[in-house]
């Protein structure tokens, strides 16, 4: 058993895994016992497809594949050498959106592993595979596997790569010794609490799912709230401060073998978002195909590059957000007219008060009036 357990870990490596843990295949409790406290007390609120119903099943990988032994854990970092300081005019990708997309990067290796396993045995293996879009809960099994460590940011630091890892699990039915989970913790440390920019870390371990930039600029269909416009900078996908913040990442370890970059958006990491104002559904789809930016839409990364401009006060932003204003989506519409609100020169106004005239959905007007309320104050 032990030489199959040193075989897969190092076969693991080889299909281009950094990380590679077991776990036994016991239910998850205390985990799950969280994560439906998290669902009572509204900290995954915006997240309807969070059920009770998914977590029960998710903390249970006997439920995923019946006769489950062992879970293999799996971590693959994205971290790259960009550069992350903002730029005006230009908006900031999160690091894991600037690989093309670990969902099918990841799930190829891991059904590799899985195929190439079952070579070496000689027979099949009953296998479940999972990353992210699955019930399982992958932070749980990663920290119960010794992976990694639960971060007060909720992320899962690792020894060697920090928290710049994507997990994934391989469920099986091959009985492999457990690993045990690792001693470590954040200490003292509450660096990744104090510099979110929201306060969305409401205590140690405790993300609110709605006050998370991630959320609101990845997952959210609907108006962004007003109040959390001017917190989100320049970051039109996903947010990386608490981890950018956090000195376990101060020395993580460049990936084995990399996800490939997504080339429309590069390592550093850094869109033109007056162009992004102009792509039509067809040029975002062919654009952002393949990477993890199709799940904001194409509606959601215009919205989002138009706070994000309103957000940088550029004057020079002003005619593309005056065409957003005629854009075919209310909510770019209105987000749009909240960012020239920002900007407020003569210029913007004058768009504005040409919006007032001319808009006839009640939500866009809405905007447009507190637009143009907050810049004659
Ligand atoms: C929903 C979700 C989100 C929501 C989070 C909402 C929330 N409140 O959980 C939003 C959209 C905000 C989000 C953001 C991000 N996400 Co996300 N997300 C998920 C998803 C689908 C489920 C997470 C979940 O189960 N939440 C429920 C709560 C209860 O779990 P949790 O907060 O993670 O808590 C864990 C620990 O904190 C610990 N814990 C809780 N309380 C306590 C108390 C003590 C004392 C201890 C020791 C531990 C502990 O237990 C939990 C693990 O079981 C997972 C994928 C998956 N299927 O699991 C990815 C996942 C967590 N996300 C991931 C990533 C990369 C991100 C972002 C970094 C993306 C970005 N750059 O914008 C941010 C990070 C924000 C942050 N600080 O967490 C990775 C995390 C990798 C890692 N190293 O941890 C995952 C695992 C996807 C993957 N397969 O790689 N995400
Ligand atoms: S991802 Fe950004 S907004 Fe979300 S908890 Fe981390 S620092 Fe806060
Ligand atoms: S910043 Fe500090 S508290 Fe937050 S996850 Fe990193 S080590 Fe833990």
């Amino acid at each position: 058993m032990q030489d199959l357990k040193s075989h897969i870990t190092k076969y693991a490596i080889e299909c281009g895994f950094d990380l590679v843990r077991i776990t036994g295949a016991e239910e998850f409790t205390a985990d799950r016992d969280r994560a439906l406290e998290r669902i009572n007390s509204g900290h995954m609120d915006g997240l309807p497809w969070f059920t009770p119903d998914r977590v029960a099943r998710g903390a249970d990988p006997e439920k995923l594949l019946p006769g489950a032994k062992s879970v293999i854990c799996l971590g693959l970092s994205y971290l790259g050498e960009g550069e992350t300081s903002p730029e005006m005019g230009t908006g900031t990708v999160a690091r894991y959106a600037r690989v093309r997309d670990y969902h099918r990067a990841m799930k190829r290796r891991m059904k590799t592993l899985v195929r190439g396993l079952e070579e070496t045995l000689g027979k099949e293996i009953g296998a479940k595979w999972y990353v992210d879009d699955g019930p399982m809960l992958d932070r749980a099994a990663a920290a119960r596997s010794g992976l990694g460590w639960s971060g007060k940011s909720t992320n899962i630091l690792t020894p060697t790569h920090g928290s710049w890892v994507l997990l994934g699990q391989v469920i099986t039915d091959l009985e492999l010794e457990a690993d045990p989970p690792l001693k470590k913790t954040c200490g003292a440390c509450v660096r990744c609490i104090d510099d979110c920019p929201t306060g969305a870390i409401t205590a140690p371990y405790v993300v609110d799912n709605v006050r998370c930039i991630s959320y609101q600029t990845i997952e959210n269909r609907g108006v962004i709230p007003v109040e959390m416009r001017p917190l989100i900078g320049d970051m039109v996908f996903g947010c990386d401060i608490c981890q950018d913040v956090c000195p376990v990442n101060r020395k993580a370890a460049l990936p084995g073998q990399p996800i490939p970059l997504a080339v429309n958006i590069g390592k550093a990491g850094k869109l033109d978002l007056k162009e992004i104002l102009t792509l039509t559904e067809e040029q975002f789809r062919s654009r952002f195909q393949g990477t993890s930016i199709m799940r904001a839409k194409h509606v959601g990364l215009q919205k989002n590059a138009c706070v994000a401009l309103g957000n940088s006060r550029e004057a020079s932003a002003v005619p593309a957000l005056t065409a957003a204003l005629r854009n075919a989506e209310p909510l770019v519409r209105g987000h749009a007219a909240w960012a020239l609100g920002e900007i407020g020169t003569t210029e913007a106004l004058s768009a504005l008060e040409q919006a007032q005239k001319s808009e006839t959905d009640p939500y866009v007007l809405e905007e447009v009036e507190a637009a143009l309320s907050r810049t004659a104050a």
